[in-house]
């Protein structure tokens, strides 16, 4: 069959991420026999005309559209990007009657609300490979993919969807640059992006990764073959630098250390980052084994210092293990971000503070120029399949009608939003080592790299040179400007408008559960 794959993502700043998902299921679907191409929107001008060259000179028969991101998960500066995608749609409806299947994290989130946003004929949840390889065949067949696993669709007026079966890492190599132009991501600083593994086994009650996206079950690929795609990369494309995107890149700690030891083998150098490393197993002798492979940078996402919290999120380390990793970070000139999520259940001024305390005590260097960049978020995303989302029910900060496509926000019922507000702007204000989640607004501006990347090269990935803005925004005084009056009222409406449940219900009654992945 003829098929088209969309990239529907259109986020085109310092974080732009290659849809490598979307790539993976290409592959798979080019390796079934099927002729594909893909349409990437992202950094396009014009996305209605590149849609109709795409369709019109092609006729697929069959549209395969990713959705990544429902939203940006940012409570202080919440940007919703189904929007665009719906324009997106809506595009391809007007110009084609090919069946649309949406496949992808963010579809995969809220499978019968996306469906039924975009207007879609079938969504894939989970992973995409096998499962859409066996929706082509049945459509190709005539025959209905009602119960191929992991396949959404409307069935008699009723939502109908299959848990998928996600029983080993579908396939290898998905030729991310095969399919995409990743010259536009490069630019941004974005990377040549590879995954080890599918599945996390933590069990943070607020993610997604192992309940709703990739399953608590561990699909490791093998250290070679994952290096070998790296090094067919390297010599084909010469990428700047490659990304690890697996949930968490330090678990299994032996498999990560193989594949650091099979990269330090092999006869070229690269440059690595990742964002998903855990506090957990890491010590000065893995920094030094990153730091031999090739690392110069990577995220880490403890969400918290304060032990309560640790133990409330279930993150599967303790502040020891955090102090540990601190300074052993703190040892090496990595650039790192760092990830807190404030205001989960048992969040208090004490908790948050010793969060604060972490910070200024651990993150921000005594000596030397400074690495590390703490990105705060106030308020968690609730999303349905995770525990969270049961506890907010318990709680009445949302009910049993809300509509997981509007952003869910929990936030501690034990937190005084204003003395909150002030403890953060105040923190941010002395310490340009902190970012708050309302800086996003000023995301689009940092396009400002790929536009002077020619006279000032900039080393990638490009977000932790916010820290050298952060700094002079502090010496200039212009952070303290920030401080966004009447946030914690505009907070509180929020809340109180999420928690009210409507007389007539958003979402149709037969919403069946997405946390099938749950073992
Ligand atoms: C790595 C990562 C990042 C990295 C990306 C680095 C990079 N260069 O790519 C960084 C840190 C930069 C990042 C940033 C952001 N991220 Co992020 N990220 C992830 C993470 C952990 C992995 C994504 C990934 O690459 N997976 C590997 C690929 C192979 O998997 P996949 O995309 O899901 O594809 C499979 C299926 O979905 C499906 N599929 C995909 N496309 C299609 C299409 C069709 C037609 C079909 C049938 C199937 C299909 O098949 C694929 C193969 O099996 C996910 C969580 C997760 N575990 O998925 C969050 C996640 C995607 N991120 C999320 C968010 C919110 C963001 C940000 C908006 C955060 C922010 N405020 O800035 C930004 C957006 C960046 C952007 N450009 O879009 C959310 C999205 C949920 C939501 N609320 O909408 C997720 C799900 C995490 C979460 N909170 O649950 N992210």
């Amino acid at each position: 069959m003829r098929v088209l794959l969309i990239n529907s993502n259109l986020k085109d700043d310092i974080l732009a991420a290659p849809p490598i998902g979307l790539c993976y299921v290409a592959s798979a679907a080019e390796v079934a026999g099927h002729e594909v191409r893909v349409l990437d929107l992202c950094f396009k001008q014009r996305i209605g005309q590149e849609l109709e060259k795409a369709i019109i000179g092609f006729s697929p028969q069959v549209i395969g559209v990713s959705l990544r991101n429902l939203d940006n998960a940012n409570m202080l500066r919440p940007v919703s990007y189904l929007p665009s995608a719906l324009k997106i749609v809506q595009k391809i409806r007007a110009l084609t009657a090919a069946p649309l299947v949406l496949g992808g994290s963010g579809a995969s989130l809220d499978p019968q609300g996306v469906l039924e946003f975009l207007q879609g004929d079938y969504l894939i949840v989970s992973e995409g490979e096998k499962s859409f390889v066996a929706l082509l065949e049945a459509l190709n067949r005539g025959e209905s993919p009602a119960d191929i696993p992991g396949v959404g669709m409307w069935r008699q007026g009723k939502f109908h969807v299959t848990p998928p079966q996600l029983t080993s890492f579908p396939s290898g190599n998905p030729r991310l640059a095969r399919w995409v132009d990743l010259t536009p991501y490069e630019k941004m600083g974005g990377s040549y992006t590879i995954q080890t593994k599918r599945g996390c086994r933590m069990r943070c009650i607020y993610c997604t990764y192992n309940q709703v996206l990739e399953g608590n079950r561990l699909r490791l690929r093998s250290p070679s073959e994952v290096v070998d795609e790296i090094e067919e990369a390297f010599y084909q494309f010469h990428p700047e630098a490659f990304e690890f995107v697996d949930s968490v890149f330090n678990d299994p700690i032996g498999h990560c250390q193989e594949i650091l030891e099979e990269i330090i083998r092999r006869p070229w150098k690269a440059r690595f980052t990742t964002m998903g490393v855990s506090p957990k197993n890491l010590d000065s002798q893995f920094l030094q084994l990153m730091k031999r492979a090739g690392f110069t940078s990577f995220m880490i996402s403890p969400e918290s210092a304060s032990e309560t919290m640790l133990t409330n999120y279930q993150k599967g380390f303790g502040l020891e293990d955090l102090l540990r990793a601190a300074e052993a970070i703190n040892r090496f000139s990595f650039p790192v971000l760092w990830n807190f999520l404030v205001g989960g259940p048992g969040e208090t001024a004490r908790t948050l503070q010793e969060t604060l305390k972490f910070i200024e005590q651990y993150l921000v260097r005594k000596k030397g120029p400074p690495y590390n960049l703490a990105n705060i978020f106030l308020g968690v995303r609730i999303y349905p399949g995770t525990k969270l989302w049961h506890i907010a029910l318990e709680e009445g900060l949302i009910h049993d009608k809300s509509n997981p496509l509007k952003p869910l926000w929990y936030l501690s019922q034990e937190l005084d939003l204003d003395r909150t507000m002030r403890q953060l702007y105040r923190a941010a204000c002395r310490r340009p080592e902190i970012a708050l989640g309302d800086m996003e607004k000023y995301m689009p501006l940092t396009k400002i790299f790929g536009v002077t990347r020619k006279v000032f090269p900039f080393p990638k990935p490009y977000w932790q040179h916010l820290l050298l803005i952060h700094q002079i925004l502090v010496k200039l005084g212009v952070r303290s400007l920030f401080q966004a009056t009447g946030v914690p009222a505009q907070l509180r409406e929020h809340l109180k408008l999420q928690s009210n449940r409507p007389i007539s219900p958003p979402v149709a009654d037969n919403k069946q559960s997405s946390s099938f992945l749950r073992n």
